[in-house]
């Protein structure tokens, strides 16, 4: 049986993944590049200055910015997202999660934050979920953000499981490579359009059961 589940947070625990898209959909405006949600789908996981980096790419822009413009705009889109998750509360949990952590507590599982955001604390503790997690990886402690393995390793290894033995819970293409990456098992929460067909995957976070994870790992 699996013994820890490493959650992803944006899109898997609420619905801030909206909020992040919506942060980068202003900054685009500001700086003359359109985005859709279509190519929104490459920047779900990604790190903030992944992140921008891909949409100045998309913009042909990337050349155009010095690197404190850089990190200045970094820094914009970040006080735009901050400002959208003031009004979070337990409410925006998304359905079924709650139930899930309780689920998952009362079977010994551990639970282990493998967000990208260095927001996830704050996030947790608006939704005041926070006691319910045994570790949060840190991901400016991470050299390489998804879809490389390494938050998701650092999850595992802060609760002090075994990959091999974790789920992963991911809403992104990057975060279900880094758990492929990562040896451990990878449930997606979104479409296979998005997030591919080779892997186990729910379309609302109502189906994350424990008995649904029980029967992912059995097969
Ligand atoms: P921040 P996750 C990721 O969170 C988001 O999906 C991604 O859109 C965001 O750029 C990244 O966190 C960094 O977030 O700017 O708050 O540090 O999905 O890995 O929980
Ligand atoms: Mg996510």
């Amino acid at each position: 049986m699996f013994k820890g589940v490493l959650f992803d947070l944006d899109g898997v625990i609420t619905d801030t993944a909206e909020y992040h898209y919506r942060a980068w959909k202003k900054l685009g405006e500001e700086i003359g590049i359109t985005i859709d949600r279509t190519f929104n789908e490459q920047l779900k996981g990604v790190s903030r200055e992944d992140s921008l980096s891909r949409m100045l790419a998309y913009g042909h822009k990337e050349n155009e910015f010095s690197e404190e413009e850089f990190s200045a705009m970094a820094a914009r889109k970040n006080e735009y997202y901050v400002e959208m998750i003031q009004e979070i509360t337990p409410e925006d949990v998304y359905p079924g999660i709650l139930t899930l952590l309780k689920e998952l507590k009362s079977h010994n599982v551990k639970i282990s934050l493998a967000s990208a955001s260095k927001n996830g604390p704050f996030l947790l503790n608006k939704m005041a979920i926070e006691p319910y997690f045994d570790a949060i990886a840190d991901p400016a402690s991470v050299a390489k953000g998804k879809p490389a393995p390494d938050i998701f390793l650092l999850a595992a290894s802060k609760v002090g499981v075994e990959i091999k033995d974790c789920i992963g819970v991911e809403d992104a293409k990057a975060g279900i490579q880094a758990i492929q990456a990562s040896g451990a098992l990878p449930i997606g929460v979104g479409r296979k359009e998005d997030l591919g067909t080779d892997i186990s995957l729910v379309s609302e976070t109502s189906q994350l059961s424990f008995d649904y994870l029980v029967e992912q790992w059995m097969q």
